[in-house]
């Protein structure tokens, strides 16, 4: 069944590069319409329909078009300084100049799997120097184009090589991760995750949809600073998941894309998958040095798969260059570079902590400080939820009516979903950001 499958996923995709199907479904963004032209002077594209913009990068898109001073974007998940500039690390740039002034460096392709250095401290830094996984050769990790090359690539190996073929994504989730599953030809699913009412983890909810899931499915988790909603299981919850997973013979697959940025540790912010490489289990793992080491446009991340045994994490490693290759064909090498150089320096290491836990720390204080300018202004609610939820955004609760009314009347942009990233925040534009939301929730219900 396995192969049948994947073979007709191959001939679907041959037949439609070569034109002999036509499917007729077109999904909501206007793809899988085909059609001949009708005259030598149409475009042979005259029926592609205008795609929308993307949920969270289009916000970035309607920001730079608005010519308001007073604007403020909060809707890319974007670390920003108190003066709201984007912040490229002090280790980061130490880090580039030493590769500028060493003269051995160059410019020649690297192997597919990615630079080897950095494969491997990106292993340590996410299960633990000491990890006996690592130690005993069970992962195999391969350098990718940051967290979502690395979520596509270990979605297209599951596709090939697994037998089951259903993903479970949390409810909510990163608007990405549907799309990337269901395109590497997965079955997506979710699991309710977030109860609005309490305005945390729906524990309950959870644990019954994974317990029903069907034996072998994959589960994506988010290692921390859940994505949009800012809730995090406890430890005692992380276990109870881990438990259920495992007796269930569920296959957990962690988005890694917030380590360092929840609670300011590496370690802190790691404990919930290596609780799952503790037990022996395998779990995938999707990392990513966009934000924890500011490196957004370089595009570096790593995909770990943690085996149980070394044959079989060598054998799963050479099949991961076969998915790799037709994509991309090798990683680029200047952020990888970069970030190996960063690991594996003591002293660069040691301050790179340090920056991180400073941004960690600001956005908390941002935290507090808008909590208190709603509590200051009586902003009608509970905005406890601000102070509680942890990482880069604040899940508030605003309809996608009460968002609509802050953009037009306050500049203010962020996702309809009524998340906002605290990164993008800074004193100065705090009172800006509780009077929209004032205005917004005495206005608009
Ligand atoms: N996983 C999660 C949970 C995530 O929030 C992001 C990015 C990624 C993966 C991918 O990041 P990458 O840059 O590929 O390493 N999130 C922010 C940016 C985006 O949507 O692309 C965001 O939610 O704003």
């Amino acid at each position: 069944m396995k192969s049948s499958s994947s073979s007709s996923r191959g001939d679907r995709r041959l037949s439609i590069l070569s034109g002999h199907l036509a499917p007729r479904t077109i999904d909501k963004e206007g793809s899988g319409i085909f059609c001949s032209p009708t005259s030598a002077a149409d475009s042979v594209f005259a029926n592609v329909l205008r795609a929308p913009e993307d949920p969270i990068l289009g916000v970035t898109i309607a920001y730079n078009k608005d010519p308001s001073p007073v604007k403020l974007n909060l809707g890319v998940g974007a670390y920003r300084t108190e003066e709201g500039k984007p912040l490229v690390l002090n280790v980061v740039r130490q880090a580039e100049k030493l590769l500028v002034n060493d003269r051995s460096r160059v410019k020649e392709y690297l192997p597919i799997v990615g630079l080897a250095d950095f494969n491997k401290l990106s292993a340590k830094l996410i299960l633990g120097a000491d990890s006996p996984a690592i130690l005993g050769n069970l992962v195999t990790t391969v350098q990718c184009l940051s967290g979502t090359g690395s979520l596509r690539v270990g979605a297209e190996f599951l596709a090939r090589h697994y037998y089951q073929r259903t993903i479970y994504i949390p409810n909510p989730t990163w608007g990405n991760h549907g799309k990337i599953f269901t395109l590497a030809g997965l079955t997506v699913k979710t699991y309710r995750y977030y109860d609005p009412v309490t305005r945390g983890l729906n524990i309950q909810g959870l644990l019954e949809d994974l317990g029903s899931a069907p034996s072998g499915a994959i589960v994506l988790l988010h290692a921390c600073a859940h994505n949009p909603t800012g809730v995090d299981p406890t430890l005692e919850q992380w276990e109870q998941i881990r438990r259920l997973i495992r007796s269930k013979s569920l296959l957990p697959f962690f988005d890694s894309a917030y380590q360092g940025f929840a609670s300011g540790s590496l370690d802190e912010d790691a404990r919930s998958v290596r609780m799952f490489v503790a037990d022996g289990g395998e779990c995938f793992i999707a990392q990513s040095y966009a934000k924890n080491m500011g490196l957004y446009g370089e595009r570096v991340g790593a995909l770990s798969i943690v085996c149980r045994t070394a044959d079989v994490a060598s054998r799963v490693e050479s099949q991961l260059k076969l998915v790799i290759r037709p994509m991309y064909s090798n990683p680029p090498i200047h952020g990888a570079s970069i970030v190996s150089t960063i690991l594996k320096d003591r002293n660069l290491y040691q301050e790179w902590t340090l920056e991180l836990k400073a941004m960690a720390d600001r956005i908390i204080t941002m935290r507090k400080q808008l909590f208190d300018a709603l509590r200051a202004r009586e902003t009608p609610g509970d905005w406890s939820h601000i102070i509680k939820q942890i990482g880069m955004f604040t899940f508030t609760g605003l309809n996608t009516k009460q968002v609509t009314f802050m953009t037009r009347e306050y500049h203010i942009y962020m996702t309809s979903d009524g998340r906002i990233s605290m990164a993008g925040l800074s004193s100065r534009t705090i009172p800006h950001l509780a009077d929209a939301i004032h205005a917004a929730v005495t206005t608009i219900v």
